[in-house]
């Protein structure tokens, strides 16, 4: 056994095993044992648990406003509740923890607990739940409740619908009705603002001999068990909404059928997971912590994404209300790129969400007095703006802090236009640009065209007033990040014009009614916007001005600063604003979203000097550091921040509740970066031109790492020790694909084993 920490340990990489219970870790382990299939989450808790313990099942595109405040996903009632009891006495894990372990299989995505306890007549009593949220039935979690015991005792399994939920902001369920379906309970929710139809329906398979008390939602059976004869008991949810399909009820009924048991169900289930760890995972040998963590943010990441239907995958993803399961640029920056190397058709679902809201996010640059796609920086379903003007408190007046994420927040939409890119290069499906990718593409040039401005003095267009990736500093001109992607956006969509069909142009150009004059007006702000560069020192300035600010070295520095614990560093009067401290990767993220046009000098110099004054406090932070710090070669720096940010979920490093606020979660960005960080990072991967850049510099201890990769309809088995490179090529009927490798050139037939060994 690895210790990865005091209590929790692992095998082989492939499972996470906890052996202490603690009752102060129900918000963590609610989370690192959460179970999912991109439709629902079913957070990793007790069946005996209730919303004290912060029970939750969240499922997709369920979003209601039930407080006239918050848009957030709904948590409907719990089906697995069940309590046990032992000759009389309740048989609870918060009191009775003798022999305790929890462990989250990764591999066949399951999480199991087992409890025991000694009762004072002297039977050992134990109780084992095993869970799992079917990848192959997404409507349906699966749980199997065994009681053993090791003297002949007298049992009671009272199970039922717990619909009394955890629900961060109000009362979704406007109307919930109990149906009976043979023998078993459902429930019929109609939410509140939305209007949708929830149908939560339970499945019990009791052992023969359970007597069984069927009168209400709640019930209760009787059972004599021996050493011999343990209890076995199954029990099985199905959610079904109406935003799935029509006739939910029906759906739930056909799917209650359909379950046979749960042996029958985890084969299919086990099956798709094979499928998707075959696609996704990154095999690492000489440290066993690092591997267990890679897979614990894989799946993670994985089991937050939507793969139903086009939606985007939440910052909490489906572990909790928190950040209302919307879409943020976490979705495109963080979430995507692995995607597009494993499976695009995932990548291309979050951005076909992206073309489904345009609606929206042109509404709010209207209302803005913008033209084209400015999109929320917190989507909802249909492209509104989901993020409040007051989001945090100042702590020491009690009064609301106005933010403004929600107007000049602006990079959002040029990181969509950025994503789309990165697709089409990845994939060159030509399709997808013709039907969606062109017409954001024009769009979000035509909002950055309409939100530059021109200074006549300097000769130049600007950007004011805007925040960049670091909250904390708002109202700023000329953010690097910014202004380098807003010349980004510009240039993809002249060259989309200039590279597509006439016809499709034309088409498109006519769907939105884009002038010439506005295209002109593009190429003349792609020539004069200022683009901060590297200063003598190699340095780029985060944004006008902001090296006159006071620097605090290091930036943790800081909080000696603090009046109280709770106050927020950013703007208008936070301790952070007026210092270059920063919140999370800013300059940063720009060189590693263009890491190939900046030297290894220049991301020397930029990491050097921002990463001290990096306050990490964004879970988005270390990833991008990690990846920065290894093009920078400062391998020491990369590894620190590679843990750091592996760590995030797996040790519970983040406040789970601000204020009385629940932020806890899984952190789905940091999950999905962990693929950037050993790719990106790492194994030093990009695409230039038709072909793929390698860079590897592995961390010291790892002696080997392995990953299959996707890239133009071709599949590629990428392994590196420290001393070789090796690809190989799964169809080699296609053309072969050009490889640079430590800046040397390479064309990949079949297989290449490229020496990586330092000269
Ligand atoms: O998108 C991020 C943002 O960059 C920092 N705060 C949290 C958001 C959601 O993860």
């Amino acid at each position: 056994m690895h210790k990865i920490a005091d209590d929790l340990k692992t095998k082989t990489g492939w499972e996470l095993i906890k052996t202490a219970y603690h009752a102060s870790d129900a918000i963590g382990d609610g989370t690192r044992f959460l179970i999912g299939n991109g439709y629902l989450g079913y957070r990793g808790t007790f069946a005996e648990n209730t919303k004290e313990d912060y029970v939750a099942c969240v499922v997709t595109d369920t979003w209601d406003n039930a407080d006239g405040k918050w848009e957030e996903l709904v948590t409907v009632p719990n089906a697995l509740w069940t309590t046990l009891s032992v000759d009389g006495t309740p048989f609870s894990v918060k009191t009775h923890h003798g022999a305790f372990e929890k462990t989250l299989d990764l591999k066949g995505a399951l999480n199991h607990s087992s409890v025991s306890h000694t009762f004072n007549h002297g039977a050992t009593v134990s109780v084992k739940e095993s869970k799992f949220a079917s990848y192959a039935l997404k409507h349906v979690v699966a749980m199997r409740y065994e009681v053993a015991t090791d003297q002949a005792v007298d049992i009671a399994i009272t199970t039922g619908i717990d619909s009394d939920v955890w629900s961060m902001n109000g009362n979704h369920f406007a109307k919930s009705d109990y149906f009976i379906h043979e023998g078993d309970y459902g429930v019929n929710i109609t939410t509140t603002t939305a209007k949708d139809t929830i149908i939560v329906l339970e499945k019990t398979v009791w052992p023969e001999d359970a007597k069984v008390d069927t009168k209400a939602p709640k019930r209760k059976a009787h059972l004599h068990i021996t050493p011999d004869k343990p209890c076995v008991f199954e029990k099985f949810m199905i959610v079904v909404t109406s935003n799935d399909v029509t006739h939910p009820l029906d759906v739930a009924k056909d799917l209650y059928r359909k379950i046979y048991g749960f042996e029958a169900l985890k084969k299919a289930h086990s099956a798709a997971w094979d499928a998707l760890w075959t696609m996704h995972d990154i095999e690492i040998e000489g440290n066993l912590a690092d591997q267990l963590g890679v897979r614990f943010n894989l799946y993670h990441a994985l089991i937050a994404t939507p793969v139903h239907k086009a939606l985007p995958i939440g910052a909490r993803g489906l572990s909790c209300q928190a950040y209302q399961g919307a879409a943020w640029w976490d979705g495109e920056i963080y979430n995507m790129p692995m995607y597009l190397f494993t499976n695009p058709l995932i990548a291309k679902n979050l951005l076909i969400f992206r073309h489904k809201t345009l609606d929206g996010a042109r509404a709010k640059a209207k209302r803005l007095g913008y033209e084209g796609a400015f999109y929320p920086w917190v989507s909802g379903k249909r492209g509104e703006e989901l993020c409040p003007d007051f989001f945090f408190k100042d702590v020491l007046t009690g009064r609301d802090i106005r933010n403004h994420f929600n107007v000049w927040q602006i990079h959002v939409s040029m990181d969509i236009a950025y994503a789309v890119m990165q697709y089409y290069h990845a994939t060159q499906d030509h399709a997808f640009m013709e039907d969606y990718g062109i017409e954001m593409l024009l769009e979000i040039a035509r909002f950055t065209a309409s939100r530059v401005v021109w200074i006549p003095h300097r000769n130049r267009y600007e950007i004011h007033q805007v925040l960049g990736p670091d909250v904390y500093h708002e109202n700023i001109d000329n953010n690097a990040f910014t202004n380098w992607m807003a010349r980004y956006a510009l240039k993809v969509a002249i060259d989309a014009l200039e590279t597509f069909s006439s016809e499709t142009i034309k088409r498109v150009k006519k769907t939105i009614q884009l002038r010439d004059d506005e295209i002109t007006l593009w190429h003349d702000i792609i020539d004069k916007l200022m683009i901060p560069s590297p200063n003598k020192a190699g340095v780029i300035e985060q944004f006008d001005h902001y090296f006159d600010l006071e620097t605090v070295l290091p930036a943790s520095k800081l909080k000696e600063r603090l009046i109280d614990e709770g106050e927020y560093y950013g703007w208008p009067n936070g301790i952070a604003v007026y210092t270059q401290c920063i919140k999370q990767a800013d300059v940063i993220q720009l060189m590693v979203l263009f890491r190939n046009q900046f030297t290894e000098a220049t991301h020397q110099a930029n990491i050097d000097y921002y990463e001290p004054r990096t306050l990490h406090f964004s879970s988005l932070s270390p990833s991008t550091n990690a990846i920065g710090a290894a093009r920078a070669n400062r391998m020491a720096l990369s590894e620190t921040l590679f843990r750091h940010s592996l760590n995030i979920d797996l040790l519970n490093t983040k406040k789970s509740v601000t204020g009385g606020t629940f932020i806890g979660g899984s952190h789905t960005a940091a999950n999905g970066a962990t693929w950037q960080m050993v790719m990106f990072g790492f194994l030093g991967l990009t695409m230039e031109g038709d072909g793929l850049v390698f860079h590897p510099r592995l961390p010291q201890s790892w002696t080997r790492v392995k990953t299959t990769m996707y890239f133009r309809d071709q599949t590629i088995i990428v392994t590196a020790d420290k001393a070789t490179l090796y690809l190989k090529r799964r169809a080699m009927s296609m053309a072969p694909i050009s490889v640079s490798v430590l800046n040397r050139n390479y064309t990949l037939h079949d297989t290449l084993k490229i020496s990586i060994e330092k000269s």
